[in-house]
C-alpha cells in the first residue's frame, strides 16, 4: 500500500449504484454517503444495544405495528350493519400476488359463523346414485389438488358505475382476494356419489343462516370447481368459510360457497329469491342480465393511488398494480400516464397464470408532472378491458355489478392521488 486510503465500502457502494443508475440513464434512488452524515449509519441505536424478544414471544405471528394501517376497512354507509356487509382488502399497500387471509376482504349475508370440523359435514344428493355425507376427515382422504385462484365479488367497484367516488384502490378493486388453494375437486366427490350424467346443474349451500344458495352448471362443476380446506398454506379463516368452501374459478365470488355443507345435482336451475333479486344487473333499457358468471379482464394501479401517493419526490419511479381475468390468463398490461392518450407496456411480475392476480410493473421517471395514471388489462382470449365510457355505452349506468372499466387516477405535483374519470 502506497500510504493512500482505499475508499471505503459505503462509499464504494454508492458509487457503484451511481454508475449503475447512470447506465440506466436515470437517477440514482439512493444519495450519496458522504453529502450529510446519517446518524443512523453512524450512531449506534437502540435495538443494537440490547436483545430482541425471544421465540415463541407471539406463537402465531402478526405484522409489526408499524404496518398496522395494513387492514381491511369497510366503508359503514354502504351496508346497514356489518352482519350482511363488505370490507375491502388492503390492495394499496400489499405488493405479489397472494393475499394474506388476515387482510383479505369478507363478504357475508348472515355474518361470519364457527363451526367445528368435528361438526362439519358435506352432503351430496339429489339426482345421484347413492346420496353421501363427508365429514372433514373424509375429505382430507381423497386426492388433493394446490392451485392459485382471485375470488372477486361481483360488486366489486360497483359504486363507480355513475362517477369516480371512493377515493382509494382498497375500496373502487379491493372487494378481491388472491390465494392458493388446497382441496378436493368437487368432480371427485360427485362421482363417489355417481351423478347423472345427464344433469346439467349443482345448487350448493352453505351452512350459515343465508345459507347463500346458489345454481352452477354441471359442466364448470365437473371442470374445476374444488372443495377448498386450506388456503395459503394453513386453514381457511372463519370469516373465509372454515373448515370447508367451494371455489369456483374466475367466476364472480357469489358462488364462492363458505361453510359449504351440501350439493344437490338437479336438472334446472333453482331460482332462490336471493339469485334473482342480487347479482343481476339492469341495462339502460330496463332489461335484466343475469348469469354473467365469469369475470371478465380488469386491472388498477395500486400504487400510486389516494392511499398510497408519492412521498419520495423526483426520479426513479415504480408503478405497480394488479390484473385478472376470469377467462384465462392476462397476457400484457399496458399503462398510461396521460388519461390513455399514450401507452407504454408494463413489466409482468410472472406470466399471467389462468383466473390469479398478476402483479405488474412499470419502472418509470416522475419529475413531478401530474398524471392521469391508468391501466389497461388484455387476457389470452384477446379480451381488452374497456374504458368507462365503452362500459357505459354497452351496459347503461344502473348497474351495480361486473364494471371492469379503466380506472383513472390524477397525481399531482405534490404527489398526492385522486380518484377521477377522464372522458
Ligand atoms: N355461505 C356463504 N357463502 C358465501 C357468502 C355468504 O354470505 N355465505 N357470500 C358470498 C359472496 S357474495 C362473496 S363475494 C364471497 C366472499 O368470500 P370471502 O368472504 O372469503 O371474501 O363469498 C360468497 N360465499
Ligand atoms: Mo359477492
Amino acid at each position: 500500500m502506497s500510504g493512500q486510503k482505499p475508499p471505503n465500502t459505503a462509499n464504494r457502494r454508492a458509487f457503484l449504484r451511481g454508475a449503475a443508475a447512470s447506465t440506466l440513464g436515470a437517477v440514482a434512488a439512493g444519495r450519496a454517503v458522504a453529502d450529510d452524515p446519517d446518524p443512523l449509519i453512524t450512531e449506534l441505536q437502540p435495538w443494537a444495544q440490547g436483545l430482541g424478544d425471544g421465540v415463541d414471544a407471539t406463537p402465531y405471528g402478526l405484522p409489526i405495528r408499524y404496518e398496522s394501517d395494513v387492514i381491511r376497512r369497510n366503508v359503514p354507509w354502504l351496508t346497514a350493519d356489518t352482519i350482511s356487509s363488505v370490507n375491502f382488502t388492503p390492495i394499496h399497500a400489499l405488493d405479489g400476488t397472494i393475499t394474506p387471509q388476515g387482510c383479505a376482504f369478507e363478504r357475508h349475508h348472515s355474518g361470519a359463523i364457527e363451526l367445528r370440523k368435528e361438526d362439519y359435514r358435506l352432503m351430496i344428493n339429489g339426482l345421484v346414485e347413492r346420496p353421501l355425507v363427508f365429514s372433514y376427515a373424509d375429505l382430507e382422504r381423497f386426492p388433493r389438488e394446490t392451485h392459485v385462484y382471485f375470488c372477486e365479488c361481483a360488486a366489486n367497484t360497483g359504486m363507480e358505475w355513475a362517477g369516480a367516488q371512493l377515493n382509494g384502490a382498497q375500496f373502487t378493486h379491493g372487494m378481491i382476494h388472491n390465494m392458493e388453494y388446497t382441496g378436493v375437486p368437487l368432480r371427485t366427490l360427485l362421482q363417489e356419489a355417481g351423478y347423472d350424467a345427464s344433469a346439467k346443474w349443482i345448487f350448493v349451500e352453505g351452512a350459515d343462516a343465508s345459507s347463500n344458495g346458489r345454481s352452477i352448471p354441471m359442466e364448470k362443476a365437473l371442470d374445476d370447481v374444488f372443495v377448498a380446506f386450506k388456503a395459503n398454506g394453513e386453514a381457511l379463516r372463519k370469516e373465509h368459510g372454515y373448515p370447508a368452501r367451494l371455489v369456483v374459478p374466475g367466476w364472480e365470488g357469489n358462488l364462492w360457497v363458505k361453510w359449504l355443507r351440501r350439493v344437490e345435482v338437479i336438472d334446472r336451475p333453482v331460482e332462490s329469491r336471493e339469485e334473482t333479486s342480487k347479482y343481476t344487473d339492469t341495462l339502460a333499457d330496463g332489461t335484466s342480465r343475469k348469469w354473467t358468471w365469469a369475470m371478465d379482464a380488469k386491472s388498477v394501479i395500486t400504487s400510486p393511488s389516494p392511499q398510497s401517493p408519492i412521498t419520495h419526490g423526483h426520479g426513479p419511479l415504480v408503478i405497480s398494480g394488479l390484473a385478472w381475468s376470469g377467462r384465462g390468463a392476462i397476457a400484457r398490461v399496458d399503462v398510461s400516464k396521460d388519461g390513455g392518450i399514450t401507452w407504454e407496456t408494463a413489466r409482468l411480475a410472472r406470466p399471467g397464470e389462468k383466473m390469479a392476480l398478476t402483479r405488474f410493473y412499470l419502472d418509470t421517471s416522475w419529475s413531478g408532472e401530474e398524471m392521469l395514471l391508468q391501466s389497461r388489462a388484455m387476457d389470452d382470449t384477446g379480451y381488452v378491458q374497456p374504458t368507462k365510457a365503452q362500459l357505459r355505452a354497452m351496459r347503461g349506468e344502473n348497474s351495480i355489478y361486473h364494471n371492469n372499466g379503466i380506472q383513472t387516477w390524477w397525481v399531482r405535483a405534490t404527489g398526492e392521488a385522486e380518484n377521477v374519470e377522464v372522458s
